[in-house]
């Protein structure tokens, strides 16, 4: 993956070696302008320790990098891909076209339809080619759906991804002992 000025920004962001190591899952967006979203997704994965890689990579603006991306994701050793991207929002579905890796698409919220427009955009696959759709914006959801997959071949993401239950599970219950008294 090219160095990028997406990466140049999320340096500072990423810890250890997160973002340059055998990364598992791929998170790539169609724009910069889609980072402030796509940060979700980086902060869990961050949070479980899985190795990840994050680019940009746009279905209209730059085809063949979308092309080249997709189809050595695998023998790179991606295992999972996240894909955010907003309005005619078609990377998700191309790139789930490109390769039989799982592709997780997450709608950007848009400033002239609310991310309806990206949500269609990428939810509405035709039978053959699957994408999983999170909420609009809720790549936080994605990345936990990567983490969840990868979990169950992997003993000790497993453990995380049950405390990880337990830990919302208590926080709930906590929150409810305080509003009753
Ligand atoms: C999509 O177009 C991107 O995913 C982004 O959500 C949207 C707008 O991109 P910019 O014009 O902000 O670069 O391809």
């Amino acid at each position: 993956i090219v160095r990028t000025r997406l990466n140049l920004m999320l340096e500072k962001e990423t810890t250890g070696n997160h973002a340059v190591v055998s990364p598992r899952v791929a998170i790539i967006m169609g724009s910069d302008s889609d980072l402030p979203t796509m940060k979700g997704a980086l902060e869990i994965l961050k949070n479980f320790d899985v190795p990840f890689e994050v680019t940009i990579v746009s279905a209209h603006r730059t085809p063949e990098r979308m092309y080249s991306f997709a189809t050595s994701a695998k023998e790179r050793g991606i295992q999972i891909i996240i894909a955010g991207a907003g309005g005619a929002a078609h990377l998700p579905g191309m790139v789930a076209s490109l390769t039989p890796l799982p592709v997780i698409g997450v709608p950007i919220r848009t400033s002239s339809l609310d991310g309806v427009d990206s949500l269609l955009s990428i939810v509405q696959m035709p039978k053959g080619v699957p994408v999983a759709t999170v909420a609009i914006g809720n790549a936080a959801n994605a990345a936990l759906l990567a983490v969840r997959i990868l979990a169950a071949g992997d003993a000790d993401l497993w453990d995380r991804v049950v405390s990880y239950q337990e830990d919302m599970k208590d926080t709930v219950l906590r929150k409810a002992e305080k509003l009753e008294g």
